[in-house]
């Protein structure tokens, strides 16, 4: 039966043997750049990268701003796989094929995911250009049933019921905290909740008062469905949100979220979210 949306344990295993059998790279860190911040894939050493359409049983990337390849390689002494170029629910990809690199990251032996992304104010404090750590989520699409969990259980990869009030692992977070005080980033990071929703419209001004009102800090596409399945098959986690525009919550202003804003903010930080993510990492401890 199509139970398994053509990403069974199997299939997963039979792309991470293709990608172990083609790089001699061994990686306990996932990195998924968002939207504007595919830089970070560069900044690895001793690169081979994949471009996704090369790589058996991989989803394609459609959206301008992301590349679409993973990129094995070093960062700062420390093996990393890097996706350049994220899925999105909002591309029609069913939520398995968008969460799937997660499943391809565990089966390659990562321990750790990073997540970034780009995402809209709801936090009347938040500031463009503010860095969120995110402490935690609201899955919209998941009150709805779509979770990318839903459908038969493989215990090879985690219980049918995993826990989300870990989510987001609290050691990394301190660790971010640390490393971007030391960084002098003090200013501008924050730490906050993200909430998700299908997309690609923006949202009205009444669903940006609801989110806000409902503690959400910032707004997004992404991410949250990728946490999921990483928390499920048992990878630690942690995120952040590049606030690249202040979601509309006002019926007198005269802005809109547009896409070349979430870009041009992107390039503003990229070079500091990419010391805070590579500090970040030759301070994580693996087992
Ligand atoms: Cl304002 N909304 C959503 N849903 N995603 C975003 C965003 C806003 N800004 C960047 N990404």
């Amino acid at each position: 039966p199509e139970t398994t949306m053509g990403y069974s344990f199997e299939e997963c295993s039979a792309t991470a043997e293709w990608l172990l059998s083609q790089t001699k790279i061994r990686p306990l860190v996932g990195i998924v750049c968002g939207s504007g911040l595919g830089g970070l894939a560069e900044m690895l050493k001793d690169q081979t990268a994949f471009k996704y359409s090369d790589i058996p049983n991989f989803p394609q990337s459609t959206v301008h701003g992301h590349a679409g390849r993973l990129v094995f390689g070093m960062l700062k002494g420390k093996a990393c796989v890097c996706m350049q170029g994220r899925f999105h629910l909002y591309e029609g990809y069913p939520i398995q094929k968008v969460t799937m690199p997660m499943r391809i990251f565990k089966l390659l032996g990562v321990e750790t995911v990073i997540l970034t992304n780009a995402a809209g104010g709801l936090n009347q404090d938040y500031k463009v250009g503010d860095v969120m750590i995110i402490k935690d989520h609201i899955n919209m699409p998941g009150f709805a049933g779509n979770n990318p969990l839903a459908g038969p259980n493989d215990e090879r990869f985690g219980v049918r019921f995993p826990s989300m009030s870990d989510a987001y692992d609290r050691e990394l977070l301190q660790l971010a905290q640390c490393v971007g005080a030391e960084l002098g980033f003090g200013d501008f990071l924050r730490e906050g909740v993200y909430c998700v929703l299908g997309g690609p419209s923006f949202e009205t001004i009444a669903e940006c008062r609801m989110m806000n009102r409902l503690g959400a800090d910032a707004v997004g596409m992404s991410t949250v469905h990728e946490v999921i399945v990483a928390r499920h098959c048992g990878m630690r986690v942690f995120a952040l949100s590049l606030i690249t525009n202040q979601a509309v919550m006002d019926y007198d202003s005269q802005e809109k979220a547009n896409h070349e804003e979430v870009l041009e903010t992107g390039q503003l930080r990229a070079e500091q979210l990419e010391k805070l993510v590579t500090n970040m990492v030759t301070h994580i401890e693996h087992n």
